[in-house]
């Protein structure tokens, strides 16, 4: 394999290309210029190639995957990110949904006996939600099943809460960590940069406020994830603008684990008239974050909003982490128009999905605690989905 991408870059024409080649094949950094020119100049087989490369050189064929549900505890929200196809806003709460913590409780204990790993809790910024009523939940669960990982809150949710409780990011951070928050999700970091934030989402808390959060986070030795929203109206600079802002902050802390591209979806949100990225711009994404973003561990591509075969897809372009089994438990992806309008999948399921293109399933927990190696599992001891044949 080496072999191979070596010749491609020794047989790149465009000199940049090559020069940006030989670095990562030296394991060196690239530079921002050189991710602007990875995405204008390099093509699908150049950025898979190196990509797939520095893949292996990490992972291996390793392909992780972790058991886990969502619970989304409102969709009514006091923002108006012009790309949301989901929330509703507060004034006409009554289309929305609303969850007591004892109806989030009933979500949790439906999983009592399954051997689900973490919980992912998300949702839209309530007025009424604050700080009190989060730290109650935490606590419940927690006092219920100690051994579920709770990774919850984007820094939106989280800066809201904070400035209404008027308790400073490290404090406010610190309580919710003592009442069970384990880790943060990588949600609500669209595009850091303002010229776009502005247009897209103006309202909500900018990429100072969003970073500053999970700084205090990695501090109190929490882990995190980092998400990028592409594929609408942001260049390419933008887009490396976003991801050398957060290679800065990982060099100094080290507490992200997995940066995650989400690709826009257009359905029934202020931003339809703009047409989705094509498959071969989704993939080249990912190959570039890849080999960009040199500090973060994994590279997760998240098949309820992608679907299942463009997920496949991704695993020979950088991506080594395709999420988890989910149970039909969010609805972000399906109200934004994913081909998944139910998203489900069993182990069996991921663990198909995954050897189907000859990678190694490995299921996880949230921290990356490899938890079984699927790839000798007999098939007949897998109860495989129709559908996945
Ligand atoms: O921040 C909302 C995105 C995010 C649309 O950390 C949209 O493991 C595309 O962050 N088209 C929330 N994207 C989801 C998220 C996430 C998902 C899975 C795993 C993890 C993790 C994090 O969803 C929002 C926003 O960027 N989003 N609407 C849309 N129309
Ligand atoms: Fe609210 Fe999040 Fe939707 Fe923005 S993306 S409107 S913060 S639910």
């Amino acid at each position: 394999m080496t072999e191979s991408v070596s010749a491609i870059v020794a047989n790149t024409a465009d000199t940049q290309l090559k020069q940006i080649g030989e670095k990562i094949l030296r394991k060196e950094r690239i530079s921002f210029d050189d991710g602007v020119a990875l995405f204008e100049k390099g093509s699908l087989s150049f950025l898979g190639a190196l990509a797939n490369w520095v893949r292996e050189e990490k992972h291996g064929d390793k392909t992780y995957f972790n058991r886990n549900f969502h619970i989304e505890p409102t969709n009514v929200c006091v923002f108006s990110c012009k790309f949301c196809s989901y929330s509703r806003l507060y004034a006409n709460r009554e289309e929305g949904w609303e969850l007591s913590i004892e109806q989030m409780m009933h979500i949790v204990k439906s999983y009592d006996g399954k051997p689900v790993t973490e919980v992912h809790i998300v949702g839209g910024v309530h007025p009424k939600m604050n700080l009190a009523f989060f730290i109650e939940l935490l606590q419940t669960i927690k006092a219920h099943r100690p051994d579920l990982h709770i990774k919850a809150f984007t820094p939106v949710e989280l800066d809201y809460m904070f400035k209404k409780a008027k308790v400073s990011v490290e404090e406010g951070m610190r309580m919710a960590h003592e009442a069970g928050l384990d880790s943060l999700p990588g949600g609500g970091a669209e595009i850091f940069h303002p010229d776009i934030r502005k247009q897209i989402c103006e309202d909500k808390v900018d990429a100072e406020g969003w970073l500053h959060i999970h700084k205090a986070a990695h501090q109190l030795g929490m882990h995190s994830n980092a998400t990028l929203l592409y594929g609408h109206i942001e260049a390419y600079k933008h887009r490396i603008d976003h991801m050398d802002r957060l290679r800065t902050l990982q060099d100094e802390t080290g507490g992200f684990n997995t940066f995650i591209p989400l690709k826009f979806r257009n359905k029934d949100n202020d931003m339809s008239h703009i047409k989705e990225s094509s498959v071969i711009e989704d993939m080249r994404m990912y190959a570039v974050s890849r080999l960009y973003m040199d500090n973060f561990p994994h590279i997760k591509a998240y098949w309820p909003m992608l679907g299942r075969q463009n997920a496949q897809l991704t695993l020979s372009f950088g991506v080594n982490d395709i999420d988890g089994t989910i149970d039909d438990s969010t609805k972000i992806y399906a109200m934004a128009g994913s081909e998944e309008q139910v998203p489900t999948m069993s182990t069996a399921d991921l663990v198909m999905l995954i050897r189907q293109v000859k990678r190694q399933p490995v299921e996880r927990g949230t921290l990356y605690n490899e938890i079984r190696d699927y790839s000798e599992i007999p098939l007949e001891e897998l109860e495989v989905d129709p559908r996945m044949n």
